[in-house]
């Protein structure tokens, strides 16, 4: 306290030290100014404006229908793949209309990928782009340039996941874009931020080598492991949503947009920040919440896999339930959480490990959480996961069933929240979704299927960049939105 005094003193000599060297006629000019800004008053609208915070008056239209939360920003999408798609989705499920710029006869690479009906795009394309428009535009041709031109001029957003390196072999250099829309935002996911690494290409499983995930995954005996999450790619997306609607909301102030980008490494290493923690620990001492401590195996340098202990303060693992022997899923995560220990206890059966001073502490328990794991899951063995959620859930001990993805497709629940959501599509038939994850009470989700290729080509000529009829017909003749017409031996064989 009495350090933060001085320095308040010292800044006030500091600042009056400086007032006495400017010179007198500024100072002169200075004075009137405060004495300007004292005698005027308050005008009531800036007052109004300030209680306000500058924002418009509430609305009196019920919640859930006064628009989207993202409504009127326009996204350039220039994703493919995962990453970046899975960013733009989520914009467009919050309301912003997102074109997607494919190319002509190609598009997206997953509208092929990992088929399963013959001639319709994959599941891998449309879990990932519902609720977007797509046009088809040849960046490489000088009429598909001047198009993206004016899609530059005319969104608010540039989305893009390419190789480093692409974008500016196109000529939309940043310089480019910036001069062209001072007010546009570009957005990339690359693999790596700049370094040794920033000219490689990335798929979902490298970020989760190189981000910290993979080498702390799996069991200490076996070999790292990635998961089945797509923390590399989604995880990215949705890091790169975040810095959009960061940038947007900056341009408020400023009026220019500027850069994000966000790349894969960083994305799964925010995620895996508990583990860059555990390797800072372990230099103060074993990491005792890990089974390894118990079971009396010395550690090494770097943070080991943990299979499946629960990463926190409270010691988890994966239990055994009823059907096991024919169902990889029967098991339930079960979490030995302190405060509810006698709790635990006594539903298991165990009512003297309550005072027993071997059981009684967290501490103590910590090198025979094998053992208590053991005792706990010969009891869950005697019902299913969902009676021994329900079970465990009624004495308030955390605890989860590990679900099939064949269970959350059935899952009610998450149909009615509209976390999975089921749409048509014109050549696949009906498929499902997972909607939006985040829920905006004023917002409700616009999750739509995924478009056709060049579906929405003609209508954003028209109704966005403003193109004439004839002018799209040459367009079309120009070949700059069509695909590239096969050579005739090729058409005849
Ligand atoms: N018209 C004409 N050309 C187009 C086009 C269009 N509409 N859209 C894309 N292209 C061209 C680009 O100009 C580029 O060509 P050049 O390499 O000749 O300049 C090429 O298509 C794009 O290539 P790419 O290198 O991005 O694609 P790839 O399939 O070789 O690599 C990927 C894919 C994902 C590894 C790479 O894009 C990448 O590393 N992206 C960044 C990280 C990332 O998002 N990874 C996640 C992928 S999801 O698992």
């Amino acid at each position: 306290m009495a350090k933060r005094k001085n320095f308040a003193k010292a800044k006030t000599k500091a600042a009056k030290t400086k007032a006495a060297k400017a010179k007198p006629a500024a100072k002169k000019s200075a004075a009137k100014v405060v004495k300007l800004r004292a005698k005027k008053p308050a005008p009531k609208a800036t007052a109004k404006a300030a209680a306000g915070g500058g924002l418009p008056k509430p609305t009196n239209r019920p919640f859930g229908q006064a628009g989207r939360a993202l409504d009127g920003v326009k996204i350039l999408d220039f994703t493919h793949v995962q990453s970046g798609p899975t960013c733009t989705q989520l914009l467009a499920y919050m309301g912003a209309d997102v074109i997607k710029v494919e190319r002509p006869g190609a598009g997206d690479i997953t509208r092929g990928q990992l088929r399963d009906v013959p001639n319709a795009d994959s599941l891998y394309f449309t879990m990932l782009n519902g609720s977007k428009r797509s046009i088809t535009i040849d960046s490489k041709h000088p009429a598909g340039m001047d198009i993206l031109n004016r899609l530059i001029k005319t969104c608010d957003v540039l989305v893009e996941n390419f190789a480093p390196g692409a974008l500016d072999r196109m000529g939309l250099t940043w310089e480019h874009i910036h001069k062209t829309n001072p007010r546009m935002i570009v957005a990339s996911v690359k693999g790596f931020g700049p370094g040794p690494y920033e000219d490689c290409k990335v798929y979902e499983n490298v970020a989760q080598c190189a981000g910290g995930a993979a080498s702390t995954t799996g069991f200490r005996e076996g070999p790292p492991l990635v998961t089945g999450a797509q923390i590399g790619d989604s995880g990215t997306g949705l890091h790169l949503a975040l810095g959009i609607v960061a940038a947007l909301y900056q341009r408020i102030r400023t009026g220019r947009g500027q850069r994000v980008l966000c790349a894969m490494q960083d994305g799964v290493l925010n995620l895996t920040r508990v583990k860059l923690r555990d390797q800072q620990r372990l230099a103060h001492g074993p990491l005792t919440e890990f089974s390894q401590f118990g079971e009396g195996i010395p550690f090494g340098a770097a943070v080991p896999r943990a299979g499946n202990d629960s990463g926190g303060g409270q010691p988890g693992w994966i239990v055994k339930c009823k059907g096991w022997e024919n169902d990889p899923d029967a098991y339930l995560y079960f979490i030995t959480q302190a405060p509810v220990w006698n709790e635990i206890c006594d539903v298991i059966g165990e009512p003297s490990w309550k005072t027993d001073p071997d059981y009684a502490t967290p501490k103590a328990r910590l090198p025979r959480l094998k053992q208590i794991f053991a005792r706990i899951e010969q009891f869950t063995m005697t019902m299913t996961k969902f009676e021994a959620m329900d079970l465990f859930n009624k004495h308030d001990i955390p605890c989860g069933p590990i679900l099939s993805m064949k269970e959350i497709a059935e899952e009610q629940s998450l149909r009615t929240t509209g976390t999975v959501v089921e749409v048509d599509h014109p050549t696949r038939g009906k498929y499902l979704t997972v909607g939006n994850p985040i829920k905006l009470s004023d917002s409700p989700a616009d999750v739509r299927r995924s478009p056709l290729l060049g579906e929405h080509t003609d209508e954003i000529l028209r109704d966005v960049l403003g193109y004439s009829k004839q002018e799209i017909a040459a367009i079309r003749t120009s070949g700059a939105i069509t695909a590239p017409e096969k050579p005739a031996k090729a058409q005849a064989a």
